[in-house]
């Protein structure tokens, strides 16, 4: 059984104050991943203060790339460190967590196509480590580097490592309805589309909607929950939305 786990930015750091881990939240998500005695599970995270504020500094985003390598480095070297603070709590509490940064494995074609090749995650995953992975800077064809989110990352590694499920924990319990409640279960794009709006061409850069399209074409069950639920998720248990086709 394999996991794909994003803990989002905003559980992780204090978005409030730049380059501030949010130690309460990273511990007890921390606890809950050592809790469930995880096996064959990747963690992605995202940067939330850390990470956004260099690109949005140098103009870099997702689609807008750059060719200056200390510009590429600033904004990859805050995610490092974030990445440090994970990896390191997540050691501290006895879990195998090991690094993987995207900036030396990944890329985007000419296209945009982003490709991340697997063999050291899946070999990390065969060898009992938890591999932690996190938003990054990446090498784009014709345009220098350019963003690539936790969002994508789970996309890639759940398709790639053929994931048995996938879990995005970030703040908000889960895909809310226009009454702000959680919908339970999503599984087809219409039956939502009037309450997240947002069509492919306004809402390329990770809204909701383009999230939930994303996870509908999977092939693995996708669940959007919040922190409280995280234990839920990694016993095996359905979390806040449930994205299935
Ligand atoms: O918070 C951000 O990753 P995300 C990566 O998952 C950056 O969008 C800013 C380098």
């Amino acid at each position: 059984m394999t996991t794909v786990l994003k803990l989002g930015g905003s559980v992780v750091t204090d978005k409030s104050t730049p380059e501030t881990v949010d130690d309460d939240s990273l511990d007890a998500a921390v606890a809950a991943v050592a809790d469930s005695d995880p096996s064959r599970l990747v963690i992605v995270h995202g940067g939330g203060s850390f990470g956004h504020h260099n690109a949005e500094k140098h103009g870099v985003s997702d689609s807008q790339g750059t060719h200056d390598a200390e510009a590429v480095f600033e904004i990859h070297d805050a995610m490092r460190r974030l990445n440090d603070a994970v990896v390191t709590r997540l050691q501290d509490a006895g879990i195998a967590a090991l690094p993987v940064q995207p900036l030396s494995l990944g890329a985007r074609d000419a296209e945009a196509a982003f490709s991340l090749p697997l063999d050291s995650t899946a070999t990390m995953l065969d060898e009992g480590f938890v591999p932690v992975l996190h938003g990054d800077v990446i090498a784009h064809a014709a345009s220098g580097a350019t963003v690539v989110s936790g969002d994508e990352l789970v996309t890639t590694l759940a398709r790639g490592l053929d994931a048995d499920r996938v879990g995005l924990c970030s703040t908000v319990p889960g895909v809310l309805d226009a009454d702000n409640e959680v919908i339970p279960e999503i599984t087809a794009f219409e039956d939502v589309a009037s309450v997240l709006g947002g069509s492919d061409a306004t809402d390329v850069t990770g809204g909701m909607a383009a999230k939930v399209r994303a996870l509908l074409e999977l092939g693995a069950p996708a669940h959007v929950f919040g922190p409280d639920a995280l234990p839920r998720f990694l016993a095996g248990e359905d979390a806040g939305t449930v994205i299935r086709d």
